[in-house]
């Protein structure tokens, strides 16, 4: 079998698709290689003395885990002195994070959010690291906000990895989606999966069961016809799966297809929903649309919504196509 590294996919997206320049392919080996850090620590466990509270709050007032703490600062740090990029912003930080002056400045932003699924941590589940990269607009100030809000659509690459049984990275850079396993011996990241699909059906879906009660009457409607079964309007049984790691949940989707939702509900309608648009869902929709998925906040296509704010938050609705614009669909009625 032919060993593909992920930097020989990347130099021939670059070189023989001429689908990514010099920095891209740059940016995306960097933030490969602090995934691969990440992993490591979080491989380490409570040997490495990792685990439990870091004692700080983040931006949104959740109580930071040591490895949220830690993975954003190995994010910032590999990233910080390429050449590559313009500015960094993070779900973990309240502004922007400038490159400092001593290194040249590249065109490109990175987003990420360096540990998702932090309540898994300490429990031995996995979590993952997911992120975006957009190119710093014509005369904007990558010191600010504003150079940031920009729509998913205009995404040039966004992945994530998922530190599981098994470390992967999975990529887009808007040629469909590949999955590169951490080979850990070798210390590199191998192709194990191209072109990956998401069935347009399913029988799989994923969803916080307990917030149920505050749910939207769309989506209570929705789950509760899955729920129903054989006996029910959709005449066949599904299954219910939530690992609480949006990573692991959005990868066993495009592994073996299903549909994702953490929808708007009664107790988060305030802030707009839970996951965060910037850091979480519109890397997550742009992988699923690459996939062949849809990705919706129920009422508008989440790639094409105009961000207000670096953290802001969207209801979040993704995976199997035609089950995504079924639950669009009891949205318009
Ligand atoms: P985090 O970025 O603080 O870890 O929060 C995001 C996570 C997602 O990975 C996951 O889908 C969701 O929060 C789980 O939320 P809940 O615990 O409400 O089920
Ligand atoms: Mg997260």
């Amino acid at each position: 079998m032919r060993r593909i590294t992920l930097s020989r996919y990347l130099i021939e997206e670059q070189r023989e698709k001429g689908k990514i320049n010099a920095d891209l392919r740059l940016l995306i080996e960097v933030v490969a290689r602090a995934c691969k850090s990440i992993s490591v620590a979080v491989g380490k466990g409570a040997i490495g003395g990792v685990l439990g509270e870091a004692g700080s709050d983040n931006v949104q007032g959740e109580a930071q885990k040591k490895l949220d703490v830690l993975s954003n600062e190995i994010f910032l740090e590999a990233n910080e002195w390429g050449g590559h990029l313009a500015g960094m912003a993070s779900e973990e930080m309240e502004l922007p994070h400038a490159i400092p002056n001593r290194y040249p400045q590249g065109e490109y932003l990175l987003l990420f959010d360096p540990l998702d699924g932090s309540s898994n941590i300490d429990i031995n589940v996995s979590v993952g690291t997911i992120f975006s990269v957009l190119r710093c607009p014509e005369g904007a100030d990558p010191t600010q906000e504003a150079a940031f809000l920009q729509p998913g659509t205009r995404q040039v690459a966004a992945g994530y990895a998922v530190y599981g049984p098994t470390t992967l990275l999975v990529l887009t850079v808007g040629d469909g989606v590949a999955c590169f396993t951490l080979d850990r011996e070798q210390g590199s990241f191998v192709l194990t999966q191209e072109n990956m699909r998401i069935p347009e059906d399913t029988r799989e879906f994923a969803i916080n069961m307990s917030n149920l009660r505050h749910w939207e009457a769309p989506v209570r409607r929705y789950v509760e016809e899955l729920l129903a079964g054989k006996e029910g309007p959709r005449g066949k049984d599904f299954n219910m799966r939530w690992v609480a790691s949006m990573v692991a949940d959005v990868h066993r989707i495009l592994t073996r297809g299903g549909i994702f939702m953490y929808p708007t509900d009664a107790r988060i309608r305030d802030q707009g929903g839970k996951l965060r648009l910037l850091y979480e869902a519109n890397p997550m929709s742009f992988i699923v649309e690459q996939a062949g998925g849809a990705a919706s906040t129920g009422r508008e296509r989440i790639l094409d919504l105009r961000p207000s704010g670096l953290h802001m938050r969207v209801p979040v609705i993704l995976g199997a196509k035609n089950e995504v614009e079924r639950v669009a669909a009891y949205h318009r009625d």
